[in-house]
């Protein structure tokens, strides 16, 4: 399943999913699935390194063939028939290569993949979460004509309580021919067109905007979704399509509060990695599902996807299901050494081009974030913060903006982005009063650029071991972790001026050895308020009880 729905009627599409080829660096081979982790055979469990993936496919027709992989953890080459088409960097962002002119009949796909910390690897180091290896995200291969859709953007606006609606349509000519096209596009029962001409190997981009009566919004709880249609014709012949899934729902700042649609929202939810026991990141849609049935159980309107883009898949889910996003780039934890990697300011912007090009349309998402607890306190990474912020204004005007600092008492950054929020785990790494060290952070925020602006508390939580249970309520136990987890919620519960909190974490997490092992017991992140198996621990309880407090503020 490449998305949660049929992207394409008339373009033919195909997940290559299934068993592939795997050929290690020393030669030995495997049978792998894809999607999925290399990790999860048992004798790669630790494997750190290089590899390469091969399959076999059938073009059923002479074409322009497309290849989307969905994620490649962390970097790949790819190869058809032997020629080098793509390389990529990141796991956590979609991309695409077209091979023209190909023929009908049987070719040859080789994906060569790379999991190691190595010096071109700026954003994956070993880390408070693991770096998997593999194709751990569905592959698409689609057979083009001369002309295709190469992206569509839909940008929702309420203007004087009407909802009207911007389609960006972008096409690509691949022939050696100058082409008239026309691009249609229709959505919720409005339908319009366009003609645009197309010289050789162009891309232009069709701007459509509309007035839609009678739509129903979307919001939180209320996931109300359309399928918008775009579709191309050459020469009055449709030759291709592109469907998207959208909803009607605006997000606005004013003062201290976020607005969906105009009405003041409070996220509550979870940060949440993608981490599922022996399986690692390539977590199945069932087992997706299950984690959001489970985290609006607990009564969650909201997900963080720390600290990276996540699975498309995954944003369908909080698309049908209302779930708010907060999707942030691919970022944790960069001193400004880190920051520094030659490498870094091109594979932050990477990052976040494709985030805002792949996830433009989903109406869950309502935050942009990035660069989580990395050098905001220095004038140095300030200017990266600050590039940062300018690029995705430059994608995205949609949507409010944010960055979860630990730089207490120390950032310079606060003024840069349109909400302000921190982690903080006092009662954990701390053991001092909840409420009183969140006035001091919460004071000292209205001595800094971000006075007035909505506060997320955007990380706040405590250790347990599955199982674990103890009545001296020793830190390690479920016991803790429910008291510290209960202090801090009934704090922000009472506090006015908050417009948000997620809880790290919804689930146990895997972290690298290297570094991390001395202080997580495991080598897992266990702040879960489930294990890695989705377990409940004591904590779990303690949130259902008390998410209900957290309500929306007064306007
Ligand atoms: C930080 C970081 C998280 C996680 C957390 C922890 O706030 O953003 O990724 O490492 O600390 O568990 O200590």
């Amino acid at each position: 399943m490449i998305r949660l729905f049929e992207q394409h009627k008339v373009r033919p599409q195909k997940e290559l999913e299934g068993i592939w080829r795997f050929v290690k660096e020393d030669g030995k081979e495997y049978s792998l699935p894809v999607p999925g982790c290399w990790e999860q055979h048992p004798e790669l469990m630790n494997y750190r390194g290089t590899g390469s993936f091969y399959r076999r496919v059938e073009v059923s027709q002479d074409c322009n063939l497309r290849l989307e992989f969905k994620g490649v953890s962390h970097t790949g080459d790819v190869y058809f028939d032997g020629e080098k088409i793509a390389h990529h960097y990141n796991a956590f962002t979609p991309f695409s290569a077209v091979v023209r002119n190909v023929k009908k009949g049987s070719h040859e796909i080789k994906v060569f993949v790379d999991n190691r910390f190595t010096e071109e690897s700026s954003l994956h180091v070993p880390n408070d979460y693991y770096t998997y290896g593999g194709l751990t995200r569905p592959v698409a291969m689609e057979e083009l004509g001369d002309v295709y859709i190469k992206n569509v953007h839909f940008l929702p606006t309420l203007v004087d309580g009407k909802w009207q609606g911007t389609t960006t349509v972008k096409v690509e000519n691949l022939s050696e021919r100058d082409k008239n096209v026309t691009v249609k596009v229709s959505l919720a029962g409005v339908s319009e067109e366009s003609q645009v001409s197309l010289a050789a190997g162009a891309t232009a981009e069709v701007v459509l905007t509309q007035e839609y009566e009678d739509v129903k919004e979307w919001n939180v709880g209320e996931a109300n979704l359309y399928y918008l249609e775009a579709r191309l014709l050459d020469d009055w012949i449709l030759v291709d399509d592109f469907i998207d899934r959208v909803g009607f729902r605006q997000v606005t700042v004013e003062g201290r509060r976020i607005k969906i649609n105009g009405k003041s929202v409070f996220l509550k939810g979870f940060n949440r990695h993608e981490d599922y026991g022996k399986i690692g990141c390539a977590i199945p849609v069932q087992l997706m599902a299950q984690d959001m049935d489970l985290m609006q159980e607990l009564g969650s309107n909201a997900v963080r996807t720390c600290h990276y883009p996540n699975d498309e898949r995954f944003l369908d889910l909080c698309d049908e299901r209302g779930m708010l996003v907060w999707e942030e780039n691919h970022a944790r934890g960069f001193d400004l050494k880190k920051m520094q990697n030659p490498h870094f300011d091109r594979q932050c912007e990477d990052c976040i081009n494709e985030m805002i090009e792949y996830h433009y349309n989903h109406p869950s998402i309502v935050i942009w974030g990035i660069l989580n607890e990395c050098a905001s306190e220095t004038p140095e990474g300030r200017e990266k913060y600050k590039k940062q912020f300018e690029q995705i204004k430059s994608l995205d005007t949609s949507r409010p903006t944010t960055f979860a600092t630990c730089r207490h008492f120390t950032d310079i950054c606060l003024d840069l982005p349109d909400m302000v929020s921190f982690n903080i785990y006092s009662g954990w790494y701390q053991d001092i009063s909840v409420k009183e060290r969140h006035e001091q952070e919460m004071d000292w925020i209205e001595s800094t650029g971000g006075a007035g602006k909505p506060v997320i508390v955007s990380e706040f939580g405590a250790g347990a071991i599955y199982g674990n249970r103890d009545r001296t309520r020793a830190k390690w136990s479920e016991e803790r972790q429910a008291d510290i987890i209960k202090e801090n919620l009934l704090a922000y519960a009472e506090d006015d001026r908050l417009s948000g909190t997620f809880i790290w974490q919804f689930a146990d997490c895997r972290v690298t050895q290297e570094e991390w092992f001395a202080v997580r017991p495991r080598s897992y992140n266990n702040k879960g308020v489930v294990d890695e198996y989705r377990r409940p621990k004591e904590a779990f309880d303690v949130v259902k009880e008390l998410f209900p407090l957290l309500q929306p503020r007064e306007e």
